[in-house]
């Protein structure tokens, strides 16, 4: 059975800067995702290491949540059936040199942390990532 699926994903502040809003917002489209809610916004640097806790260990942690704290991003819900992995697949690999062609880290990321974009990597995280941008009463549709 075909099970339609939620994911977040964040256009990076890196990406804003380069004014690819709407060419990655058209990749999601095309793609076939639909588009739940989305809102641009800026977090703060703790708002950025609340959201990105799991890599609190990391050594990049400090220059991630300094990073996503540093400029606009623009937070969207998607749904579609398999949402989380074919989003993964259309952003390419984490570090950009890696990515595979058509991807959307190939053409905007430009090192391993300005990779232009973030979706969730599991059902459990898609739910907190979820929660974190948007209220229930704007993910009830
Ligand atoms: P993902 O975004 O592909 O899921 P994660 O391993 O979850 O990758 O890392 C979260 C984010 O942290 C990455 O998107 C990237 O911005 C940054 N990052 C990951 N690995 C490194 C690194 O080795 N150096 C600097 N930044 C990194
Ligand atoms: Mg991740």
């Amino acid at each position: 059975m075909k099970t339609l699926q939620r994911t977040l994903t964040i256009v990076k502040p890196d990406a804003v800067r380069k004014n690819a809003i709407g060419d990655i917002i058209e990749q999601f489209e095309k793609n076939n995702f639909r588009i739940l809610c989305l809102k641009m916004l800026e977090i703060s640097k703790h708002q950025a290491e609340q959201f990105y806790a799991v890599h609190a260990a990391k050594p990049f942690y400090n220059s991630l949540t300094d990073f996503m704290s540093s400029g606009p991003i623009v937070a969207l819900a998607l749904e579609k059936e398999n949402a989380i992995a074919d989003l993964r697949k259309l952003m390419g690999a984490t570090n950009p040199a890696n990515a595979e062609e058509g991807t959307i880290r190939k053409k905007w990321g430009a090192s391993i942390e300005h990779n232009a974009i973030h979706g969730s990597d599991a059902e459990d995280t898609a739910g907190f990532e979820l929660s974190f941008f948007f209220a229930g009463y704007e993910l009830a549709k």
